[in-house]
């Protein structure tokens, strides 16, 4: 056994007794309550999930098992030299719950490395495709046609024993952290630039060989990648592409299942997406007003978004309700590294202006940017220019996190999901029957 999956086994299934435990003798412990509101507004805010991996707090930001980002940047272990983590790290620290050393990063490199033999026929899905699909609906086919070396899928089918389904989600989680890398890259490489591929260096941390499988070879971009698959790794459980890998992995559906149908929620503008749509918006608005829009034109601009019905990309979240920390990090990242890109200071004078006029509504709930906002224009900043195809870079950091969650949920034995969802007449029955018993 490798020594993450011993390391894994040894700490969660006496974790899973432990948890059994718990709610047996907590099970009637009431947490919170559930509003005619709540069942209209997206269940936002009712406690209904386990997710080991992080914990998000509305004002501070996220905390990756108890570490909040700045902590990570300085804590995790970097390449000789480097300034930023290495997202391996931050996948062994969601498993684990403890710091790796760069022992425990290398030996994940090398794990992964031995694993990332894409079958031939997962490109030819690819190829089958328009070239003008888009990247995540080529990202998530990809990940479907993957799904055929599941050997969760394979040992459910020759019937296993329960107690070990977290081997072989392990197993099939490892392979696909390998492999998508490879296959986000060949769907740049074909989309973009004339299938022209660049293979893969094993010698490199899985970051920088992504960079490289691009074709972003400078160092000052695989900072940018390390830094970017951190960030984007994981947000607790109740996000989209979170909680749509935990829905469908409680079916037993393999980890290739459940990771392709989160993806097709990533792809949604609300979540995901809002990182083209950042870029998408900036673009159209300097088309409109000229190259380098002053204050009072991005002001004037963004009230025009919100007369015209439109949402302000990259600003607002459902749980959030301060700036995000992980569009602090990057704006460091930027201040170190392009403070005079002219598109970085566009994304600036935003920040200024957008969170008042926002406030001003009196609806939104949170004004301030969330991690969205910023990550095109740094991206941008080293000719990477195919906005659609962003998305899948956040796409193959999400996969970090809600791989290991599921791990988690195997290793635990959470079961099928299965919410209650009620009619109208139902809640105007019992609205009724509550206030006539008062
Ligand atoms: N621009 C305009 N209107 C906004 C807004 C924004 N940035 N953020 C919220 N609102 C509106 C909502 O559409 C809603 O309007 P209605 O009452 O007319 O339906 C109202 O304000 C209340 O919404 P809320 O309670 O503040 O926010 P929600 O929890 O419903 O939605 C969203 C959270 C992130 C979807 C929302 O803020 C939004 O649409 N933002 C822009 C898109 C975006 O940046 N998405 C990425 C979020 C982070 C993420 O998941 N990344 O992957």
């Amino acid at each position: 056994m490798s020594n993450l999956k011993t390391k894994f086994a040894e700490k969660a299934l006496p974790l899973a007794v432990e948890i059994r435990n718990f709610v047996k003798e907590n099970g009637d412990v009431i947490l919170g309550n559930c509003t005619v509101e709540d069942v209209y507004h997206g269940q936002k805010g009712i406690i209904g999930l386990l997710t080991e991996t992080s914990l998000l707090d509305s004002n501070e930001g996220i905390r990756f098992r108890g570490y909040t980002i700045p902590e990570l940047r300085e804590l995790l272990p970097k390449v000789p030299g480097g300034t930023e983590p290495l997202p391996e790290g931050l996948f062994y620290l969601m498993l684990i719950g403890e710091l790796p050393t760069y022992e425990d990063v290398l030996d994940i490199q090398a794990n992964w490395a031995a694993r990332a033999n894409v079958p031939a026929h997962v490109f030819a899905a690819l190829d089958a495709m328009p070239i003008t699909t888009h990247p995540m609906t080529q990202f998530a086919i990809a990940i479907n046609a993957l799904q055929t070396d599941s050997v969760f899928a394979k040992a459910y089918k020759e019937g296993i024993n329960k107690k070990d389904y977290w081997d072989y989600t392990y197993e099939d989680v490892c392979t696909l952290l390998a492999r998508i890398p490879i296959v986000a890259a060949y769907i740049y490489r074909r989309t973009y630039k004339n299938n022209d591929h660049i293979a893969s260096d094993p010698k490199l941390d899985w970051a920088a060989n992504f960079a490289h499988m691009l074709g972003y070879d400078q160092n000052e971009f695989y900072k940018l990648m390390r830094l970017y698959l951190v960030i984007h790794a994981d947000h607790e459980g109740g996000n989209v592409s979170a909680h749509t890998t935990h829905l469908v992995g409680s079916t037993l559906a393999d980890p290739y299942l459940s990771f392709a149908a989160s993806m097709n929620g990533l792809a949604g503008p609300l979540h995901g997406l809002a990182n083209q749509e950042v870029v998408r918006w900036i673009k159209d608005m300097q088309q409109e007003i000229g190259e380098d829009p002053n204050e009072e034109q991005i002001a004037s601009y963004i009230q025009q978004t919100l007369t015209n019905g439109k949402v302000v990309p990259g600003y607002g979240h459902a749980v959030l309700r301060k700036t995000d920390p992980r569009f602090t990090a990057q704006q460091e990242f930027a201040k170190t590294y392009m403070p005079d890109d002219k598109l970085v200071n566009i994304v600036w004078k935003i920040y200024k202006v957008a969170p008042p006029i926002l406030e001003n509504t009196g609806k939104i709930k949170n004004p301030w940017p969330n991690v969205d906002a910023h990550s095109g224009a740094l991206l941008l900043h080293y000719g990477f220019a195919e906005y659609e195809f962003y998305t899948v870079l956040f796409g193959v950091s999400r996969a970090l996190g809600v791989m290991a969650s599921l791990l988690w949920d195997r290793a635990l034995g959470l079961p099928l999901e299965r919410p209650k969802s009620v009619t109208y007449e139902w809640l105007k029955a019992t609205v009724a029957s509550k206030k006539a018993n008062v």
